[in-house]
């Protein structure tokens, strides 16, 4: 009953994901308490609110019995998320193995861990075999809550094996797939052992979306390429059936950011900023400590610019603001040494008495904490070694109508397509080129500053999550009218 009353008003929006938007923890046998989780998934849909909106995915956490698992249904219902059980092994294979160890470098061009390349070739048809049964899963709790005319819309690089396994179960299911990663050159893709498997099932899906052309562009190679099939401007044709393969860049929610400004706690904590950093300039990186974020690249272009320019040693301080991902993964504790190790030598070498060059946070900041620091920062560095789009690049913007501050954006980011013209684009391999780019962006004349803001204010107030939310659900639609007037003529 529920459900129809809120289909009557509201499009029904089942978004599937792998992780939920909050992250359980057990607090007794029957008890649990939920947490907002961090990440650019999470950020993005939280924004958007045209549609009745339920999430199905994994809590994050291993529920073997079934009081706990009745306990965290009940918790989850109440912020309209549906939990995928997954035990630890299938986590184990599934997650941290083919989608972490596997999907994520290979897509962001860094190939297949060094150390472990045989091991992983060893044990890679397990781990696809955890990936598929781990889909099925969650094709499983889509079919048992599905309504007929819900929007089924899937996420990311965990779930490319989704699509086929919903149609198969119901093959009127409106099933659309999103990548928030690039999708990479075909001739990437082509290395994957799985890669037919991968691409046929995201050819069952209505829509396929990417957040760029390029990325669009290379899926279509891929499919034209490995699979033999014929790309069309409108996406991709097998035996007459077209899968609609399109960009749609993501966006945030630029309000929230813009209204939080306002509020008294926001304001407070960047009064205690500006004291806390006056008579210096405040650059600014928030990432995931993830190896893609290119952190220590950053830090290290950071330290050369340091060393070129003797005279901005004490008025510039880098605020690296870094959340710990994957911590139990032994290549991102190496990662985490290694960021330390460098930000420790840099501080030592330039650092006084008073003031070190580089305060360094292997944490997570709350959401009026991160507005207040973007809102003071003079200088952004989001210098990615790759990324899908990069949403801190977006939230920067939003937070600097009144300080007009420079991004300087890595152009193997999905955002420098979108941001390009405001900002001044590196390449974050190019230590020097950073460093350079540095100088530019602190001398930079107000009027250039100005001029470069409002081409970015402009583009991430207009292009917000909600867009792209309803314009790939639109999108969608239209897709599977067609589809329907095609097979009718
Ligand atoms: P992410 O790799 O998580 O997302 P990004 O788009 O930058 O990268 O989003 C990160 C989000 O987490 C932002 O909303 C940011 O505010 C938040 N965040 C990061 N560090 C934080 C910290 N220390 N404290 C608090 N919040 C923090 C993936 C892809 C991206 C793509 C998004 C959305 O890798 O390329 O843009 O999905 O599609």
């Amino acid at each position: 009953c529920e459900r129809q009353d809120s289909r009557a008003s509201r499009e029904r929006l089942l978004v599937v994901a792998n992780r939920l938007p909050v992250s359980a923890v057990r607090r007794g046998v029957d008890s649990w308490h939920l947490e907002i989780s961090v990440g650019g998934l999470v950020s993005a849909l939280l924004g958007v609110k045209e549609f009745e909106t339920r999430w199905i995915g994994w809590a994050g956490v291993n529920v073997p019995d079934e009081i706990g698992q009745r306990a965290l249904i009940k918790a989850l219902a109440e912020k309209r998320c549906i939990p995928v059980f997954l035990d630890e092994e299938i986590v184990h294979q599934y997650y941290n193995g083919y989608c972490n160890n596997i999907l994520w470098p290979l897509f962001h061009y860094l190939g297949l861990p060094q150390e472990d390349r045989l091991a992983t070739t060893r044990s890679f048809q397990s781990q696809f075999d955890a990936y598929k049964k781990a889909n099925q899963m969650f094709a499983e709790v889509v079919k048992e809550h599905y309504v007929e005319g819900d929007v089924v819309w899937c996420h990311d690089y965990h779930l490319m094996f989704l699509p086929k396994c919903l149609k198969e179960r119901n093959r009127k299911m409106k099933v659309g797939w999103f990548l928030h990663t690039p999708f990479p050159s075909s001739e990437i893709h082509r290395t994957l052992p799985s890669r037919l498997e991968l691409l046929r099932s995201v050819l069952a899906a209505d829509l396929v979306g990417f957040h760029t052309y390029d990325y669009a562009r290379h899926f279509v190679s891929a499919c034209t390429r490995i699979l033999g099939l014929e790309g069309t401007p409108e996406g991709v044709e097998d035996q007459g059936r077209l899968t609609r393969v399109a960009a749609f860049p993501i966006g945030i929610d630029s309000d929230r950011f813009i209204r939080a400004l306002e509020l008294p706690q926001v304001q407070d904590h960047m009064k205690e900023l500006k004291e806390r950093f006056a008579g210096r300039k405040v650059m600014l990186g928030v990432d995931r400590l993830d190896m893609i974020k290119g952190i220590p690249q950053k830090i290290l272009a950071f330290e050369k610019f340091l060393e070129e320019n003797p005279n901005w040693r004490d008025k510039v301080v880098l605020l690296q603001i870094a959340v710990p991902t994957r911590t139990d993964v032994p290549e991102y504790q190496k990662l985490t040494s290694q960021v330390h190790e460098i930000v420790g030598r840099i501080n030592g070498r330039f650092g006084t008495l008073t003031a070190v060059p580089i305060h360094h946070l292997d944490r997570s900041l709350d959401f009026h904490a991160l507005c207040a620091l973007y809102a003071v920062t003079d200088v952004a560095l989001v210098t990615s070694l790759r990324d899908g789009m990069n949403l801190v690049s977006y939230e920067f913007v939003a937070c600097q109508a009144s300080k007009k501050g420079v991004l300087i954006l890595s152009e193997f980011a999905g955002a420098a397509q979108s941001l390009g013209a405001g900002a001044i684009l590196v390449n974050p391999w190019n230590v020097t080129e950073v460093a350079s780019s540095i100088g530019y962006a602190l001398n930079m004349p107000a009027d250039e500053r100005e001029k470069r803001h409002h081409h970015n204010f402009v583009h991430v107030t207009t292009h917000t999550s909600q867009e792209w939310a309803a314009t790939f659900v639109s999108e969608l639609n239209d897709t599977i009218v067609e589809a329907q007037l095609r097979t009718r003529q």
